[in-house]
């Protein structure tokens, strides 16, 4: 498309969609323009990628996620067509700020965090690698609640992000499917003896998909991710008499829950998962028709990933379609369905692993229970006398009146894996011990990655273009070729320039935080950042615990050197969780507290962004000179931020934990600073029982101040969370160990300063990260799924183009 065409064609969509000329326009319309000419930019391929997979009967991968974050696309599209530079000029030239037509459009938050932001790196990365691969899940009318804070503390309010329109997504009335809940179902013999399920009074609700092109980056393959929503079929709309009992209907997809680890035991959290699993497996069948081969081959051409256990109904949802519309055999059905599923563990958290009551899913998914009970039964009926009976009981599906998902996506799936190395050894040697010994073979780790495109050529482009001048482009195709950095690590002219670039970037940030928030923070200062979601394990709190300390060094000693530093948080606590939102509360109080002090004059500052968000990680990610990735050992299973910020530069502070093993692997011991217990050291606590908070507290001063600030008026105005917050560390013994790793962490942080003042040194540390962060692009861990699990490989094309 050349410069003239553009305009020609965005002066008629402003003409025709708005009833306005170009010259009034504001960046509403012309968000909304481009954003159609960017779609229509991309249908034919995505047409094209549809019928290339169809036509070769590619082999294709399903991701089944609850959750997909990918944020705002209108940037990344323009990107990966090549036409970010032309449209930005263009936009710019017409006198319009491109950066304000990017902001009107809404992130797309359909996720709570790292597992949603990941599924959409996927998505991302199997279109740019060309390989045939699709998203599956559910449209939330409301997306991740909106954060403001209120008197410091988290106020939740409504996303609702489709109240503009969504340029992206296509309805595709005629790909509707139905989906049945509850009734009776029984056995029935048929005419030839067999018995066949009947159902009865059941409630069908109708599936439509929104289909979202996934562009890929500088290629033709456009694939899809489709999203659900529900409504109520028109054969049914006489059983719905009052607006209210449709509404319930309706709620269904109504919102996301906001919780990515408490299991809230929630009938719509039950019905959101067999929803979009049903949908989406029901339509995988009906397009393996069109390919008009025989049932019992689907295998070969359709793999199916359950991401996590939210769509751990896949399993017996493929089953009942096998059995009972295709009436194959349970152990023909059952060989097709293990060897199309696979499945990812991402947490250890006993809280996260999913169970159903019992009673729950027998009343609103009859079939479905009564396959999971009839898949138990084969499983106890197998390994008895194979297996001890305890590890049996231990491993089974059904236990007391619970039905354990996990257990049913070990048992129902070929595949089971991590998302980093330690997080896999975990799963083997400990969590999933059982399984392990039961199943060897279908045990594997693929760590978790990032994609480059959106979190270094997207968001820093003052890096990226630096890194282009310096190495030239290939690592934009290539992220391993960043590896040529290394080369300048002593190159005084570059290092130079990446700081300028990191300097840009804190400036801009500085203005973003000013504009927001009033606080005025110095672009000299240390950036130390964390952002993730709020969680006890995560330790915001050693991170704030630390910053009193410095506060309480600088009160009795403010002639000291000391570093100047701004502390970033960005945080959603979900709005059930009491303790995370306490520190929340704590957070902005010390905040305001240390903003203020005269004395520190602005040689600290905390600042706690609101609604931290994919858009939000964008803006701070680039700025980031330090990376806070403190979770106690073994509790994060890999972290992608860590990922994230190494790539912009940040140096790590790290535990031992996640996918900062393979970080300080990558980068070596003197680019990071690692401290903390070890996974070794935690599991002995657990083990001897033997954890005291208290002696801790009793033996060290400085733990002692930093503590009682939060109940002896220190802190303002949180009585309550201060006590609450004190308690957690003393009454109940400091669950994840934050006492015994404050000294160390404190150390290393000291350390941090000192080695910050040596321009040099850190600019090359931070030239090190970047440079060897090419291996956590996602694009290597999609082509490692692709390989070991779901056995799919891109078209080729040039084949096509010969024949
Ligand atoms: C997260 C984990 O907490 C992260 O360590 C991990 O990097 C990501 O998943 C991606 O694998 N996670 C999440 O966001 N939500 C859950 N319910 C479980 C794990």
């Amino acid at each position: 498309m050349t410069r003239e065409e553009f305009i020609e064609d965005l002066r008629n969509r402003v003409r025709e969609s708005f009833a306005m000329e170009l010259e009034t326009a504001t960046p509403n319309e012309l968000f909304v323009a481009i954003g159609q000419i960017v779609r229509a930019c991309y249908a034919k391929s995505w047409h094209n990628t549809r019928q290339r997979y169809l036509v070769n009967k590619q082999r294709q991968s399903y991701y089944f996620s609850i959750e997909f974050l990918p944020g705002r696309m209108l940037k990344s599209n323009l990107m990966s067509l090549g036409l970010l530079d032309m449209v930005r000029s263009t936009v710019e030239e017409l006198g319009f700020e491109f950066e304000e037509v990017l902001n009107v459009e809404n992130d797309m938050a359909l996720g709570n965090g790292g597992l949603g932001r990941l599924a959409s790196c996927f998505l991302d990365c199997l279109a740019s690698r060309e390989l045939p691969g699709n998203g599956n899940g559910i449209r939330y009318d409301y997306g991740l609640f909106k954060q403001q804070f209120v008197d410091g503390y988290q106020v939740e309010l409504p996303d609702a992000w489709l109240k503009s329109g969504n340029v992206w997504e296509v309805r595709r009335e005629s790909e509707a499917v139905e989906v049945r809940f509850g009734g009776n179902v029984y056995m029935q013999p048929t005419k030839d003896g067999k018995l066949k399920p009947v159902a009865e009074n059941e409630r069908i609700l109708r599936a439509i998909p929104y289909d979202t092109g996934v562009v890929g980056y500088h290629n033709d393959t456009v694939n899809t991710l489709r999203l659900w929503s529900v409504e109520v079929p028109e054969s049914e709309e006489g059983k719905y008499r009052s607006i209210e009992e449709r509404r319930m209907v309706e709620d269904l997809t109504a919102v996301l829950y906001p919780d990515d680890s408490n299991e809230q035991g929630r009938l719509t959290r039950l019905s959101q998962e067999y929803f979009f699993v049903s949908a989406g497996i029901q339509s995988i069948v009906r397009y393996y028709k069109k390919l008009k081969m025989p049932i019992s081959r689907i295998n070969e051409y359709v793999a199916i990933h359950i991401n996590d256990t939210h769509p751990a109904l896949c399993i017996p949802e493929m089953m009942r379609i096998l059995l009972d519309e295709f009436d194959l055999s349970w152990e023909k059905s059952w060989g097709l369905t293990v060897s199309m599923m696979s499945y990812t563990n991402h947490t250890i958290m006993q809280e996260a692993l999913e169970k159903w009551p019992l009673q729950m899913v027998k009343y609103h998914l009859p079939r479905m229970f009564q396959i999971i009970e009839e898949i138990d039964r084969r499983f106890v009926t197998n390994l008895t006398g194979l297996y001890p009976d305890d590890l049996i009981q231990r491993t089974r599906i059904i236990q007391g009146d619970q039905i354990h998902m996990a257990n049913l996506c070990i048992i129902g799936s070929h595949s089971t894996n991590g998302v980093a190395k330690l997080h896999s050894d975990l799963l083997k040697s400990v969590v999933l011990h059982d399984f392990y010994v039961l199943y060897p073979e279908r045990f594997n780790n693929k760590t978790n990655g990032i994609t480059q495109r959106r979190w270094l050529q997207q968001a820093n482009e003052p890096l990226a273009n630096l890194i282009d001048k310096t190495i030239g482009t290939s690592w934009r195709k290539e992220p391993t070729d960043m590896e040529r950095l290394m080369n300048y690590c002593e190159d005084n002219e570059v290092l130079v320039a990446f700081e300028q670039a990191k300097q840009q970037n804190k400036l801009a940030l500085a203005k973003y935080i000013e504009k927001t928030t009033n606080i005025k923070v110095q672009p000299n200062a240390i950036f130390d950042v964390q952002i993730k979601r709020l969680h006890a394990y995560k330790r915001q709190l050693l991170n704030l615990m630390h910053i009193l300390k410095c506060y309480f060094d600088l009160k009795d000693n403010p002639e000291m050197d000391f570093v100047p530093r701004v502390w970033i948080f960005g945080a959603k606590a979900a709005p059930s969780y009491t303790y995370a939102k306490a520190i929340i509360k704590a957070i902005n109080e010390v905040a305001n507290l240390i903003n203020h002090d005269p004395i520190i004059n602005d040689r600290m500052k905390v600042v706690f962004l609101e609604n931290y968000n994919v858009s939000l990680a964008e803006r701070i990610i680039p700025a980031a000179d330090v990376s806070e990735q403190i979770s106690l050992a073994t509790k994060e299973a890999s972290g992608t931020s860590n990922m994230k910020l190494m790539s912009n530069g940040a140096i790590t502070v790290a535990t031992m934990d996640g996918a900062n093993v393979e970080i300080r692997a990558a980068v070596g011991d003197e680019n990071i600073y690692t401290f903390g217990l070890t996974e070794e050291e935690v599991y002995r606590y657990y083990e001897q029982g033997n954890y005291s908070a208290q002696a801790i507290y009793d033996q060290d001063p400085v733990i002692q101040r930093v503590l009682n600030a939060f109940v002896d008026g220190t802190i303002p105005n949180i009585q309550r969370e201060g006590q609450e917050i004190f308690d957690s560390l003393l009454r109940y013994n400091d669950e994840f160990f934050l006492l015994k790793d404050f000294v160390p962490y404190c150390q290393v942080q000291a350390k941090l300063s000192q080695d910050y003042l040596n321009r040099e040194k850190w600019q090359k540390m931070s030239l090190i990260n970047t440079a060897k962060s090419g291996i956590f692009s996602a694009d290597y861990t999609v082509q490692r799924y692709a390989d070991d699990i779901w056995q799919i490989a891109p078209v080729d094309l040039h084949k096509e183009k010969r024949n």
